[in-house]
C-alpha cells in the first residue's frame, strides 16, 4: 500500500539527563529515511522540525523535576502537529527524547476519535515511562509520557486537560527490563498489557505481538507504534543515552516490524531516544531506518497475507 509518510522532526532533549538527542532528526535524514521510504513506493512529505512555543519555568512541589515549562510547551506544539499530520497521512515523528510521546499519542488519539477508529498503542521500550510528575525521582520527563497520555492523575500544573487520551486497555508494552518501583505498582493497577524480556524469551515475540494484533483487528482499530531505541539490545544500537543490556535482537525487531506491516493498520510512528553523539558511525540511525523500512513494506519474499 502506498502511504503518504509525513516526516516531523522533534529535536527535544530537555526530557533526558544528557545532551545529544536534539541531533536525532538530522541523523534520520542523513541516514536516508526519506529516500528509503520513497524507494519503497511511498510519497514523502518532510515538514521540517518543530520548536516549542515561548515558555517560562513552571514551579512544582516535586523538586526533582527538570524543564517542566519547556516540556509543557513542546507537548502543546507536538499534540497539535500530530493531530494535523494524522489527518493528512502517516506521520513519522523523529525524536528527540521520549517526552515527545506526551504530545504525539494524545494528538493521534484526538484524530482517531474524530474519525471513529479505536486507537491502540504498541510501546517498544525497555522502560514503561509510566511515572507521574509526583512519582518521578530522576526528574527526567522522558519517564512520564505513557502515564500522561493514558490520563493518569498526577499531572496538575502541567497543561490544561487533554482533549483525548489513550485507553490503557489498548496499550501493549513489549521489551520491558527497567521498571522503577512506583511504575511497577502503578502498572499492576492498570489494564495495560505488559511483556518484559522474560515474556519474549519464554514465548517468542511473535506470539505476544499476534495476540495484540488480533485484539486490534477485533476492535477494527488502528495502531500507533512508539519505538524507543533502547528496546533494542545496546550491542546493535549503541546510540542511546540509557543503554539497558538484554534487549531485543536484530531479528526480533525486524520480525515485529514485518508483522506490523502485514496488518496495514499502523497509522503513526514515534522514533525516540536516538542520541547521534553516542552512536558509532551512524549505525543506530541506519538500523532504525531499516526497521521503519520493514514496517513500511521492505520484504525478502512475498508471502500470502496473514501468514506470519
Ligand atoms: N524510569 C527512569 C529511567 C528512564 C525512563 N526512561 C528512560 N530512562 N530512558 C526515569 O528516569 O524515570
Ligand atoms: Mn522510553
Ligand atoms: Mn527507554
Amino acid at each position: 500500500m502506498t502511504e503518504t509518510c509525513i516526516l516531523i522532526g522533534i529535536p527535544v532533549q530537555a526530557g533526558t539527563g544528557r545532551l545529544g538527542c536534539d541531533m536525532g532528526p538530522s541523523a534520520y535524514r542523513a541516514a536516508g529515511l526519506g529516500e528509503t521510504l520513497a524507494d519503497l513506493g511511498h510519497r514523502i512529505e518532510d515538514r521540517g522540525n518543530l520548536a516549542p512555543g515561548a515558555h517560562a519555568e513552571k514551579p512544582h512541589p516535586n523538586p526533582a523535576l527538570r524543564h517542566l515549562g519547556e516540556i509543557a510547551a513542546w507537548t502543546e506544539t507536538i499534540e497539535a502537529a500530530a493531530y494535523a499530520a494524522a489527518g493528512d497521512g502517516l506521520p513519522i515523528f523523529l525524536g528527540g527524547d521520549h517526552s515527545l510521546s506526551a504530545g504525539t499519542m494524545p494528538g493521534v488519539a484526538r484524530r482517531a476519535a474524530k474519525t471513529g477508529r479505536e486507537l491502540f498503542v504498541l510501546w517498544l521500550d525497555s522502560h514503561p515511562d509510566f511515572h507521574t510528575l509526583e512519582t518521578s525521582t530522576s526528574g527526567n520527563l522522558h519517564g512520564v509520557p505513557m502515564a500522561y497520555a493514558t490520563g493518569r492523575p498526577g499531572f496538575a500544573g502541567f497543561l490544561p486537560p487533554l482533549a483525548a487520551t489513550v485507553k490503557p486497555e489498548n496499550v501493549c508494552m513489549i521489551g520491558l527490563r527497567s521498571v522503577d518501583p512506583a511504575e511497577r505498582e502503578a502498572l499492576a493497577r492498570t489494564p495495560i498489557t505488559v511483556h518484559d524480556m522474560r515474556a519474549i524469551d519464554e514465548n517468542g515475540v511473535a506470539v505476544l505481538l499476534r495476540a495484540f494484533i488480533d485484539k486490534v483487528r477485533a476492535a477494527d482499530g488502528i495502531i500507533h507504534v512508539s519505538l524507543d531505541v533502547d528496546f533494542l539490545d545496546p550491542d546493535i544500537a549503541p546510540g542511546v543515552g540509557t543503554t539497558v543490556p538484554g534487549g531485543a535482537t536484530f531479528r526480533e525487531a525486524h520480525l515485529v516490524m514485518e508483522m506490523l506491516c502485514d496488518t496495514g493498520l499502523v497509522r503513526s510512528i514515534d522514533l525516540v531516544e536516538l542520541n547521534p553523539f553516542l552512536d558509532e558511525r551512524g549505525r543506530t540511525a541506519l538500523l532504525m531506518v531499516d526497521l521503519v523500512a520493514s514496517l513500511l513494506g521492505r520484504r525478502v519474499l512475498d508471502r500470502p497475507t496473514r501468514s506470519y
